[in-house]
């Protein structure tokens, strides 16, 4: 029989120092898909201690565990507030890994722009992306909101992306993306990035109009588009 003072089952703290490397990583999925911050930063210093390479952590602990989240996410099983708890946990796990990252020089999967168009101050859907692409093993630099032309420019021409990614949540906005990407035409540089763009009031048709590569519909979209477009690239090349 359990004592008065027991926690339920689902509630019991797990020591997770106490598990097995295999146990850790699924319990490390389970708290990332909870959003459960010093877990994951536990249990990505307890992997480290125990030898793993950082870029193993980040692969199999952290970015697959984000996939499962970002899977949720496009299927309608997770919604924003969770996402964003799950991204949040992650980015901890990642303040752990980034400096050792860096120091090792492991590989990302590939490198992205991304920035809310001129006139617009809506971040979070860009933010959200944002955390799943780095979820997902990609290197972000982030513009933040309100960009005009000459900043999209000057970030690309500063950290040569693999992509340039747009938001924009507002009608009178979106067609910005347009003077954006005939910029890269007019300079003769639109087929040297991938051009992903994002925002609730825009659609397949509209990303076709401005001649961006692909419309995200959502960011767990994005992060499937940026791969395949990036896979397709190298491919190719
Ligand atoms: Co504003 N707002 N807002 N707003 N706001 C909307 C967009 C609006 C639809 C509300 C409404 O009227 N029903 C409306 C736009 C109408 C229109 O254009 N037809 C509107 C308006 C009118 C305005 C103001 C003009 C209001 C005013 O001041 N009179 C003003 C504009 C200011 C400006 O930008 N210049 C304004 C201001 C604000 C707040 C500051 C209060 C706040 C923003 C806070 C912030 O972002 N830090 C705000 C909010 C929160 C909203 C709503 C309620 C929510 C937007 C949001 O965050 N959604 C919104 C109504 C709505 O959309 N339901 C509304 C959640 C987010 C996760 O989704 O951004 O769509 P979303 O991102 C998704 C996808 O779209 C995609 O992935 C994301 C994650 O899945 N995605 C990308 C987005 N960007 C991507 C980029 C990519 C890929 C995918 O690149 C590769």
């Amino acid at each position: 029989m359990a004592e008065q003072n027991d926690l339920p089952d689902d509630e019991e703290e797990i020591d997770l120092s106490s598990l097995d490397n295999e146990e850790l990583v699924e319990q490390m999925h389970d708290d990332l898909y909870d959003g459960l911050r010093d877990e994951i930063i536990e249990g990505t210093n307890i992997l480290l201690e125990r030898g793993w390479g950082p870029d193993k952590v980040l692969a199999e602990a952290l970015v697959e565990g984000m996939r499962i989240v970002g899977i949720d996410f496009r299927d309608g099983i997770l919604f924003v507030p969770e996402v964003l708890m799950a991204a949040n946990a992650m980015k901890g796990g990642m303040s752990v890994l980034r400096p050792l990252l860096v120091e090792t020089g492991a590989q990302t999967i590939g490198k992205m722009v991304i920035g809310t168009v001129k006139g617009d101050i809506h971040d979070i859907g860009k933010n959200l992306v944002g955390m799943m692409m780095e979820g997902a093993g990609f290197e972000v630099i982030d513009l933040g909101i309100n960009n005009p032309v000459e900043k999209y420019l000057a970030a690309i021409e500063e950290h040569k992306p693999d992509i340039l990614g747009m938001s924009a949540l507002l009608t009178t906005t979106m067609p910005y993306m347009k003077v954006v990407i005939d910029t890269l035409v007019e300079q003769g540089i639109r087929d040297d990035y991938i051009v992903l763009v994002g925002g609730a009031p825009l659609n397949e048709e509209f990303s076709k109009a401005v001649g961006a590569d692909a419309y995200c519909r959502d960011a767990a979209v994005a992060v499937e588009t940026a791969k395949k477009l990036i896979a397709d690239r190298r491919a190719a090349a």
